[in-house]
């Protein structure tokens, strides 16, 4: 329970943190939607318009497995950090890449 509850918490975590580093540095306000329907769209593997249960829970295996470099069954906060670190790298290089739209 605990555990399932912690897994959780990371990838809602993942995903609202995916939808912030989106808006973050000063982008269009209008973003916003977009990043989340994006999110939204990714979660909905069935794309019937709704997130079921089922659907949040083998996103978030996935971003679990995702932060578990060694496959142990746990993310260590030491994982964690190293996902972290990757993804915000990985942002900011989508969005250096990325041309002004001002
Ligand atoms: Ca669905
Ligand atoms: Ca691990």
């Amino acid at each position: 329970m605990n555990k399932l509850l912690t897994t959780a918490a990371l990838a809602t975590f993942a995903l609202s943190g995916a939808a912030f580093a989106g808006d973050h540095e000063g982008g269009h306000k209008g973003d916003h939607g977009k990043h989340f329907q994006k999110m939204f769209d990714e979660v909905d593997a069935n794309k019937d318009g709704a997130i079921s249960k089922s659907e949040f829970m083998s996103k978030m295996e996935a971003k679990f497995n995702e932060q578990d470099a060694d496959k142990d069954g746990n993310v260590t906060k030491e994982e964690a950090q190293n996902y972290w670190d990757a993804k915000k790298a990985e942002w900011k290089a989508k969005k250096d890449s990325m041309p002004k739209s001002e």
